[in-house]
């Protein structure tokens, strides 16, 4: 090793650097200020990046790497893209002397994001912390601000924890104007870190590094062999006779797939227009324009969400998927079945993939091509590399296609080319289908049509009803105290509504595994507000977890005062069906029959539904939800993740509280049934008696002892967000 001695400190003169982080934290900024180069990159980076340079006297070589979706477990990384984050050490043979984990100060740090950047770092090994040092970018965006006072203490701990990991090790940054005294010190520690660790620089178990290797040259030649396959095809005479004889100058197209797949970015690069999408897509949309000289038609859908099965896509989703074809007379020519790149794809994902096509009858993989998006990430990696390197899942859904597929990069949808080959490959497979189109039976169409109708008519009927309910109740006078009890299936958004409602961040982002109470003052009135466990959606309460009913039974023990309300809390883009409904009702059994009557349906991610209204969405969805609504006296709310509308919608809800509250008033919860457990007992003995346990057994004996409601009570922090838009919100772990 090549080193120096100055003023009695000892430093590498050669120093090797590889940068890791998630995607847009300011990795290749950091890099190009390192090694002094002037040059912005203004693309994702795809693959490692190799840079040189001098500083203060000495070489340094700096391997910048494609980043990670921050919300995002490595297990949702693409296979190609770990196998980068190996190859970063190779590049810098015999090893970097520091990993930077390059982290944004001004961006939110929660559970997930540091379960990311552990997992994405240990990728290369355990040892790897012994050599990494933290880098906060983006100073300059937390002005004054000490760090502490911006992440808020959630972040800060697991912040701490990431710090503490890395051997206290960290430097922050403002690379927009670092100083060239910032970089000196960022230096510094890392000469400090490698003194520390005897001079040594962070050595790859080779092992590993062969086999990852190993199977990217396996990756490559099986895409070798793909792409000639796959060639062979579009080449057929078939295909070629076809593409001259069938010269389609009006074509029709359907864009499926799961939700941010990226369906209406392709419908905006195919036509050629750069309308918005920001949006979730909730209902079929039909859009028409000239591309080279043909008068194309895109309908977009709904998408599902990617790792759910089809039981829990809502019933109005899936009638739309059925609608699709209608728009397009005389059929579709294709279904382009739409897939991110810059994300692994699970046998999950196929499964759900395959359910929801199935709604559209088994002849529909004859019209259908997979369309890949965010083509900008595969950088030089070819596609048939990312179908191999992802495995069966992927390889399954392609095979299903007839090996049809194409990528398109939507960010640059000013490249004609992508858009040219794409309409090419239709037209060959038009020819392959010998003309023929993909449509929906009419009869489905019609009952569709059928079902809108009647429930557009119940919806309207409803909304009279609540409007009715409004105006026979006196307006209420402002509780002095209000408790709010929020239940609901996991991840319905329970803690996210009690945040809301506080106008702050009070309930943590992790999950709820005990009853949390905290207090506040909302439009100068007193609330409190319980947050419970949610159980899993579709179970039967005997196959839930014990703790769940424990708490939910136990939660009438805290010292609750003033009106009561219960927060039923679903998600509105959610489906509920009968094996929901049975869950929900046997845990709120657990409450009593009179939390119906202190109950409000609370409807979570409202802007979901687009355009589409709750009370069709209720009709649409079937008896299970329309039950539940009605059990709650037609009382429900629906809140959406929208900071403007934020206060209305929660004035609006209290406002609905006060109103039952009043038409309760006589009522008194706590002396009634609620202190009875007894329903409880009978469920647990019916649990006992069904599983064939002994009552009594030492496991039973040994949970209940440990019955306890445990309530927390902490100082809330800050609401602190970044406005990042989660990737995809809403997966089971
Ligand atoms: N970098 C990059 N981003 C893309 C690409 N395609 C789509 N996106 C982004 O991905 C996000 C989701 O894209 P949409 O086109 O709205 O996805 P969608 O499938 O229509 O989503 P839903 O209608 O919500 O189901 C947007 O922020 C797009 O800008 C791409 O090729 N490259
Ligand atoms: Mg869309």
């Amino acid at each position: 090793m090549h080193c120096l001695l100055l003023a009695g400190v000892q430093f590498v003169f050669d120093l090797r650097l590889v940068l890791l982080g998630n995607k847009a934290a300011g990795k290749s900024s950091l890099a190009n200020l390192i090694t002094g180069h002037a040059e912005p990159r203004r693309t994702v980076t795809a693959q490692c990046v190799k840079l040189h340079g001098e500083f203060a006297g000495r070489q340094v070589t700096v391997i910048d790497t494609p980043g990670w979706w921050k919300n995002f477990s490595a297990k949702e990384t693409p296979e190609f893209q770990k196998q980068e984050i190996v190859l970063s050490i190779a590049h810098c043979a015999p090893g970097p002397h520091a990993v930077l984990l390059v982290i944004r100060v001004d961006a939110l740090f929660k559970e997930k994001h540091r379960r990311s950047v552990q997992e994405h770092l240990e990728i290369l090994g355990e040892r790897v912390w012994s050599h990494a040092v933290v880098v906060f970018t983006y100073r300059d965006h937390i002005q004054e601000k000490t760090l502490a006072e911006c992440i808020g203490s959630e972040a800060e701990s697991l912040l701490l924890w990431l710090v503490e990991k890395c051997g206290r090790r960290y430097h922050v940054l403002n690379i927009e104007r670092a100083r060239a005294s910032q970089l000196k010190e960022l230096l510094e520690i890392i000469d400090a870190m490698v003194m520390g660790n005897g001079d040594c620089h962070f050595e790859m178990d080779r092992k590993w590094l062969h086999r990852v290797e190993g199977k990217m040259t396996k990756r490559y030649t099986r895409a070798n062999q793909r792409r000639k396959i796959v060639q062979d095809q579009w080449e057929s005479p078939l295909g070629r006779q076809g593409h001259k004889q069938i010269p389609i100058q009006k074509m029709r197209i359907i864009l499926l797939g799961p939700r941010r797949a990226g369906k209406s970015s392709a419908g905006n690069t195919i036509l050629r227009t750069a309308t918005p999408t920001s949006r979730r897509t909730s209902a079929c949309v039909r859009r028409q324009g000239e591309v080279n000289g043909r008068h194309v038609t895109i309908v977009d859908t709904p998408g599902w969400w990617k790792s759910l099965s089809v039981a829990h896509t809502p019933e109005r989703d899936k009638q739309e998927l059925l609608f699709s074809s209608s728009l397009c007379p005389a059929g579709a020519h294709t279904l382009l079945l739409t897939l991110r790149v810059d994300m692994a794809f699970t046998q999950e994902e196929r499964k759900s993939m395959e359910e929801h096509m199935a709604l559209l009858g088994e002849q529909v993989w004859v019209y259908t091509m997979v369309l890949f998006t965010h083509g900008d990430c595969l950088g030089d990696v070819t596609i048939e590399e990312f179908i191999e390197g992802e495995g069966e899942a992927l390889q399954g859904i392609v095979e299903r296609c007839g090996n049809r597929y194409h990528v398109l990069d939507n960010e640059n949808w000013n490249d004609g080319g992508q858009v040219t080959n794409l309409l090419d490959k239709i037209e060959r497979m038009v020819a392959q289908n010998k003309g023929r189109c993909y449509e929906m039976e009419l009869k489905t169409v019609k009952e569709v049509k059928q079902k809108w109708k009647e429930a557009e008519e119940k919806a309207k009927a409803r909304v009279k009803r609540c409007k009715q309910m409004k105006n026979t109740v006196k307006e209420p006078a402002k509780t002095s105290g209000l408790t709010l009890v929020l239940l609901g299936y996991e991840e319905a958004g329970k803690s996210w509504t009690g945040n809301t409602i506080f106008g702050r961040e009070m309930f943590g982002s992790g999950r709820t595994v005990r009853c949390i109470q905290r207090h506040g003052e909302v439009r100068g009135q007193k609330i409190t507000i319980v947050d419970t466990p949610g159980w899993c959606k579709h179970l039967p309460t005997e196959q839930n977890p014990t703790l769940i009913k424990q708490q939910i039974t136990q939660m009438q023990a805290l010292n609750l005062s003033g009106a009561l309300a219960f927060l039923l809390v679903l998600r509105a883009d959610c489906s509920f069906k009968e094996p929901e409904l049975q869950a929900m009702k046997e845990h709120l059994s657990l409450l009593g029959s009179r939390v119906w009557d202190q109950g409000i349906v609370v409807f979570t991610f409202e802007e979901q539904l687009g355009d589409r209204g709750i009370e069709l969405q209720i009709e649409c969805e079937g008896v299970a939800l329309q039950w539940l609504v009605d059990r709650c006296g037609n009382r429900y709310h629906t809140f959406k993740d929208t900071s403007t509308s934020e206060r209305q919608q929660v004035r609006e809800l209290l406002e609905k509280i006060q109103r039952m509250v009043q038409a309760n008033a006589d009522s008194d919860w706590r002396n009634t049934e609620l202190r009875e457990v007894t329903q409880w007992k009978k469920i647990e003995e019916g649990r006992v008696k069904r599983l064939g346990v002994k009552e009594g057994s030492k496991s039973d004996e040994d949970s209940r002892g440990k019955i306890q409601v445990e309530i927390e009570e902490e100082e809330s922090d800050d609401v602190f967000d970044d406005g990042e838009a989660e990737e995809s919100s809403w997966r089971r772990n």
